[in-house]
């Protein structure tokens, strides 16, 4: 394979050389699936870019990026980019390819999609999500192409779908606090959720609170590198959270620590005839709450009266709940929980209190104008639950079902190493008569199993335009470099494509940067986006200081008459676990998979530099789990269940409390030990809302397999 690039960026931009060009600055946007959407400045020297920075000016950047994406050149410049499209030459599944040109690839895949979408357009499906966040290369002409097909919808529910449904049941919306204003905060509460690793720039701000006197509080099973850093730690067992939040509820009930005024007037549900969340809260008591959680109720009490307190002194408490805690059954009730306190104490009422687990609701996206709804011309293509894609590519045609699945384009994602049973992935995958295209900047775990691999253009090659999901700024990427090699940006492909499948509307001409512009409308000054790369959001200070919530009553939702009309009780409960700690004797252990800190979901993984940091895949464990089991740290250890087994590292942690072990995510299978990573072991079971995945609720067993070298 011809794909290895033949300038380093060191040779020619020589700083040495008499002949070293200008730098120029060029103002970008983080493209990563993150919080934090950093504003960036890349240097380019003679069309290389030789650095990436995180903008001084852009006031949440603040300079500093994490150190994934200050290496994005290393990634850019990777030797392994996919530099040209490639035409599967081995059997399904090899990885072996050969170099094709554009044309023919093009050809051929449309050659391949028209007669299944003469037979039945659905059996064709999209699979796609937040490889990058920008409203351009994201779903936009790729929205069109699949609009036009008549395609099957795909339902992007991978990470957060239980906490937004959450979110829109209680507060109207993915709306919240700002995040700058938790820098005057006098109480931080992180709850699910590793800021240092997966909210850096959020970090910064609680550490400025910290300095002015804050508390911090993190609730969490793992003892990560920010519960370490907080004052307290509450490490909970996965999946318990609506026990304590209820529970925290009973405390507040108990102590009048309650903000009657704010509640009679901004809250729908509290005291009903026929029982409302207060009576509900008070069956919580302390000590029910931590059998439930396996932690101390004096920890539960001390964290109520933090709490209480600051609403007794009229001192600002923040909740930074992320979306951590609801990857399990019941998460979307216990986000709706966590989401009703600040209206009990009426922390609302300042703008360093109240909730944030998400603003992108507050953005405005003229999704409609990117995606054109109107090509489907009045057809309601049946919806793909990506979350459940592994029984999806194996299901047959039926009559509830719809077709069987022939062909999938997969952008922007690497389910077959993130979504969760890889073993079903896998098979569905592998299937022969089942036809893949992957648009990529590297060969994946899920690029292994195509037909065809079309390299795609990093952020640095193409323009785009973003939101973000925990700050209020829009950002503008321009391209700093020309697109590497023979690569395209993911909408040139889909213009391409929709050429050669013969549709010819209009809107397939349509260039990035009116793409851009179209995103936003009237509503974001693109000239200021032009000129300094980002722009604010005009919004209230204190959203829900005077109620005005935008839910259907315009108060903070307690009883949900939507859930309740779906057959829910319509008040947020705590649900065990579909696989809850202690209910095994088989699988005794629950397994949570978050985040290493390197990596970004799959990607980067493939980056020396920052794989050499995480060394190995690793499952951190207790020492008191890890003594009954004769495991020793460093040994090579293997961790099954009913559904699968791989190998890791054992590493004998005090990050692990006792029950629970942590098996660090998301590698490349075949960057791992055995060809296979965590989610070989994870299931398909579903949210109780959002038909989001369960992650974190999952019980395995360990066993040793070598001695620590
Ligand atoms: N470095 C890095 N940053 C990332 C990502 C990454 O992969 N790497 N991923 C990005 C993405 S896609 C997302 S969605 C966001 C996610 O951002 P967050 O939701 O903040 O996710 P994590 O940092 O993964 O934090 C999840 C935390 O939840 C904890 N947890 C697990 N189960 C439970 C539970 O039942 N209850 C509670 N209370 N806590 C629990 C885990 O131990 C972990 O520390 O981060 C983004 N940022
Ligand atoms: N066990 C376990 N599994 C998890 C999680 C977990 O915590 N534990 N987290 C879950 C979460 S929160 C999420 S969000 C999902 C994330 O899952 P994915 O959205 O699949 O995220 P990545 O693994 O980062 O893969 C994104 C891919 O998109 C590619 N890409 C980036 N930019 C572009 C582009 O412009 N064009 C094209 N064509 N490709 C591009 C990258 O090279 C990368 O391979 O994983 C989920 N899976
Ligand atoms: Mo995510």
């Amino acid at each position: 394979m011809s794909n290895t690039i033949s300038i380093s960026p060191k040779a020619k931009a020589n700083p040495d050389s008499e002949l070293k060009p200008a730098a120029v600055k060029v103002l970008g946007a983080c493209p990563h699936d993150c919080p934090d959407t950093c504003s960036l400045v890349t240097t380019v020297e003679g069309g290389i870019a030789t650095r990436v920075q995180g903008n001084p000016d852009h006031p949440h950047t603040g300079g500093v990026l994490c150190n994934k994406v200050s290496r994005y050149t290393e990634r850019t410049y990777h030797p392994e980019r996919l530099l040209q499209p490639l035409k599967r030459s081995g059997p399904k599944g090899s990885g072996q390819f050969e170099p094709v040109s554009w044309e023919a690839a093009l050809a051929d895949i449309a050659a391949r999609l028209k007669p299944i979408a003469a037979r039945d357009p659905e059996a064709i499906v999209p699979y796609s999500y937040a490889g990058t966040m920008g409203q351009v290369q994201g779903e936009s002409m790729a929205g069109r192409f699949f609009n036009r097909l008549g395609a099957s919808f795909l339902d992007r529910t991978i990470c957060s779908s239980a906490g937004g449904e959450a979110l829109m049941q209680t507060l109207g919306g993915k709306v919240g606090m700002r995040v700058e204003f938790f820098a005057e905060s006098k109480l931080i509460i992180i709850w699910g959720s590793n800021s240092i690793g997966s909210n850096l720039h959020f970090w910064r701000y609680a550490q400025q609170a910290k300095r002015d006197g804050a508390k911090l509080i993190c609730i969490d099973p793992r003892k990560s590198e920010t519960a370490e850093k907080c004052h307290e730690h509450i490490a909970l067992l996965p999946g318990t959270d609506a026990a304590l939040a209820l529970a925290l509820m009973h405390e507040l009930i108990t102590h009048d620590w309650l903000d009657h005024d704010y509640i009679a007037q901004h809250t729908l549900g509290w005291q009903d005839p026929d029982g409302g969340l207060r009576e509900r809260a008070l069956q919580w008591s302390p000590e029910r709450a931590a059998a439930v959680c396996g932690v101390p109720a004096e920890q539960i009490r001390s964290l109520a009266r933090d709490y209480g307190e600051c609403m007794l002194n009229k001192q600002p408490a923040a909740i930074r709940l992320n979306y951590g805690m609801q990857r399990v059954r019941g998460g979307g009730n216990a986000a709706r929980a966590i989401a009703c306190l600040p209206a009990l104490t009426g922390a609302w009422r300042h703008r360093a209190g109240g909730v944030l687990l998400s603003s992108s609701g507050l953005f405005p996206v003229d999704k409609a104008a990117l995606q054109r709804p109107d090509l489907l011309k009045g057809r309601q293509p049946r919806t793909i639950n990506m979350s459940t894609i592994g029984n999806a590519l194996l299901e047959p045609a039926s009559k509830q079902f719809g077709p069987k699945i022939e062909a999938v384009i997969v952008y922007n994602s690497n389910p077959v190493a993130v979504a969760p049973e890889s073993g079903k992935v896998v098979q569905g995958f592998a299937r022969e008569d089942l036809f893949t295209v992957v648009l990529e900047h590297f060969q994946t775990d899920t690029a292994d199993y195509a037909d065809y691999i079309l390299p795609a253009t990093t952020q640095l090659e193409h323009w785009d335009v973003h939101g973000a999901y925990g700050h209020t700024d829009v950002l503008l990427n321009r391209p700093a470099i020309a697109p590497m090699g023979e690569a395209k940006t993911n909408t040139q492909i889909f213009r391409e494509l929709a050429a050669h499948m013969g549709f010819t509307e209009p809107c397939f001409l349509e260039s990035d940067e009116q793409l851009c512009r179209a995103t936003f409308g009237d509503k974001v000054d693109f000239q200021r986006l032009l000129d300094t790369g980002f722009a604010t959001l005009a919004l209230p200070d204190a959203p829900f200081a005077a109620g005005n919530f935008p839910t259907a009553s315009g108060r903070c939702e307690f009883f949900s008459a939507r859930l309740a009309a779906e057959g829910e009780s319509g008040l947020p409960d705590h649900l065990p676990n579909h696989e809850a700690a202690g209910t095994s004797a088989q699988f005794p252990l629950a397994m949570i998979s978050p985040p290493a800190r390197n990596f970004l979901n799959s990607t980067f993984v493939n980056v020396k530099s920052l794989r050499d940091i995480e060394a190995e895949p690793v499952l951190e464990i207790h020492a008191d789990d890890a003594a009954l089991r004769g495991i020793t740290s460093g040994a090579i250890v293997k961790v099954f269940n009913q559904r699968g087994e791989y190998r890791v590292k054992a590493e004998i942690s005090a990050r692990a409390r006792p029950g629970v072990v942590n098996g660090m995510g998301i590698w490349w299978r075949k960057l791992g030990l055995d060809g296979t990573n965590v989610n070989q072991l994870t299931s398909q079971h579903l949210t109780d809302m959002g038909r989001g995945p369960v992650f974190y609720d999952c019980l395995v067993e360990v066993q040793r397999e070598t001695q620590a070298a």
